[in-house]
C-alpha cells in the first residue's frame, strides 16, 4: 500500500514542491486547508490535482485531531505558519499562536490519535513528524557558518515562535519517543515564492521595469546576507529526513552567503539592466531588529542523508527573473496566478 503523507501549509511555496516530490515517490498526499473561501485552495486544486484536501486550522486543536483521524498518515509535514518576518511584529500574538502553538497542537493531535502516553516510553507511535524550523532562530549569530549545535538568539517574534516549535519537537521526541524531527532550513526560493519576500520582490520588480510597467524598486536593508537555495531541493531534504533510521535534526542550506545588494545586482544583470538606475533604499522597509548574516554548514545533511543542493545562487536568480518576465508579459497576476511554473 502507498505511504500516506499529510502536509500543513499545502497552499504555500514549500507545500507545493513537497507534494509534487511525494507524489513522484508514490505517496498518497493529503493537504490541510483552512478558511471558508481561501483563494489559494483553488490554485492547489488546479496545480496539484492528485492531492486530496482535508479541512483544518493550526489554531483549532479539534480540527487537527479530526484531520489526523481521517487521513491516518504515516508522515506529517508541518509547514503551515505565519512565515513573513515583518508581519510577526505587526501580529505578534497571532504569530505565536500559529507558528508556535500550532506545532504543539499538531504534535498533540498525533500523540492523541496514536494513543501515545509518557508511560509507553521510547519508540512509541507510528506517525513520523517533520517540523519546519528556520535559520531565523539563529538570529544574531556569534559564529558562522551555523550548524545544528549553534545557539539560538532569535531577532523577531517569528524567530521566537519557531524556536518554541523547535524545542517542543525535540521535547516530544525525548518525552514520548516520537519520531519527530526539525529541519533547520535556510532561505529557499523559487518562482512560486510569495511576492512579499525579497527574492521574489526583486524578480518581480526587475520584470516590471524590463517590461516598462514600473520605473523603480524600493527596498530595505541592502547589506543583510542570506544563504539562498532552491525550494525544490529543500523539499527533497524534508522527505529524506523522515526516512533516516534515527530521528535527528538537520541544517539545510548551500553554505554560500550573499547580500541583498548582490541579489539585486544579479537579478538586474540577468535582465540586462543596471540596478543603480532603479533601486531606491527606503528606511521604512528596515526591520526593528535585523538578522545580519546567515550561512549554513550543511555537512551533517550531506554526510548522513546524502543531500546536496542542485541549483546555484546565480541559476536561482536567473530562473526567477525569467519566470517573472514570462508571467507578466503574458498578463499574469503574481498574487492570483495559477500558472505556477
Ligand atoms: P508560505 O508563507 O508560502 O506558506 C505558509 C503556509 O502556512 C500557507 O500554506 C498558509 O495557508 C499556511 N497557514 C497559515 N496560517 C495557517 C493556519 N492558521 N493553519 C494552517 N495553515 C496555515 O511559506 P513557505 O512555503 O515558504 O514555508 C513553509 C514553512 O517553512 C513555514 O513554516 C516557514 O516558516 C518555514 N520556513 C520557510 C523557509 C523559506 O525560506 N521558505 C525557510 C525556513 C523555514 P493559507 O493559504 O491558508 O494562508
Ligand atoms: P527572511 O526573508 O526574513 O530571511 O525570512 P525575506 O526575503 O523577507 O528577507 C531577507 C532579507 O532581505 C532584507 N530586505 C527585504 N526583505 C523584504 N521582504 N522586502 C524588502 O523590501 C527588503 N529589503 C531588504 C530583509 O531585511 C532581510 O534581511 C525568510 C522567510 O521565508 C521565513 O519564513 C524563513 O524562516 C526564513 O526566510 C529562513
Amino acid at each position: 500500500m502507498a505511504r500516506r503523507a499529510l502536509i500543513t501549509g499545502i497552499t504555500g511555496q514549500d507545500g507545493s514542491y513537497l507534494a509534487e516530490h511525494l507524489l513522484h515517490e508514490g505517496y498518497e498526499v493529503w493537504g490541510l486547508v483552512r478558511g471558508q473561501a481561501n483563494p489559494r485552495v483553488s490554485r492547489v486544486r488546479q496545480l496539484l490535482q492528485d492531492v486530496q484536501l482535508v479541512r483544518g486550522d493550526l489554531l483549532d486543536q479539534g480540527s487537527l485531531i479530526s484531520a489526523v483521524e481521517k487521513v491516518q498518515p504515516d508522515e506529517v509535514y508541518n509547514l503551515g505558519a505565519i512565515s513573513f518576518v515583518p508581519m510577526s511584529w505587526e501580529q505578534a500574538e497571532l504569530t505565536a499562536e500559529v507558528t508556535g502553538m500550532g506545532v504543539l497542537r499538531m504534535l498533540e493531535a498525533i500523540r492523541v490519535c496514536s494513543g501515545i502516553t509518557a508511560a509507553r516510553g521510547a519508540g512509541s507511535g507510528e506517525i513520523r513528524f517533520y517540523q519546519a524550523s528556520s535559520s531565523e532562530m539563529f538570529g544574531q549569530v556569534r559564529e558562522t557558518p551555523q550548524n545544528e549545535r549553534t545557539p539560538f538568539h532569535p531577532r523577531s517574534p517569528y524567530g521566537v515562535a519557531k524556536a518554541y516549535g523547535h524545542f517542543l519537537t525535540q521535547n516530544y521526541r525525548e518525552s514520548y519517543g516520537m519520531y519527530a524531527v526539525s529541519g533547520i532550513l535556510f532561505n529557499h526560493e523559487s518562482p512560486r515564492r510569495g511576492a512579499e519576500f525579497v527574492t521574489r520582490k526583486v524578480s518581480l520588480g526587475v520584470a516590471r521595469i524590463k517590461l516598462g510597467l514600473a520605473g523603480e524598486l524600493r527596498l530595505g536593508n541592502m547589506e543583510a546576507r542570506r544563504d539562498w537555495g532552491f525550494a525544490g531541493d529543500y523539499a527533497r531534504a524534508m522527505h529524506m529526513m523522515l526516512q533516516a533510521a534515527e530521528p535527528e535534526d538537520y541544517v539545510i542550506g548551500t553554505g554560500r552567503t550573499h547580500s541583498v545588494r548582490e541579489l539585486v545586482e544579479a537579478a538586474f544583470g540577468a535582465a540586462g539592466l543596471d540596478w543603480e538606475q532603479y533601486v531606491v533604499c527606503d528606511q521604512a522597509l528596515h526591520r526593528p531588529a535585523e538578522v545580519d548574516l546567515l550561512c549554513a554548514d550543511p555537512k551533517k545533511a550531506r554526510t548522513q542523508l546524502g543531500w546536496e543542493p542542485t541549483v546555484s545562487f546565480e541559476e536561482l536568480v536567473a530562473m526567477m527573473v525569467e519566470a517573472d518576465v514570462a508571467l507578466l508579459a503574458g498578463g499574469g497576476d503574481p498574487h492570483q496566478d495559477s500558472s505556477w511554473p
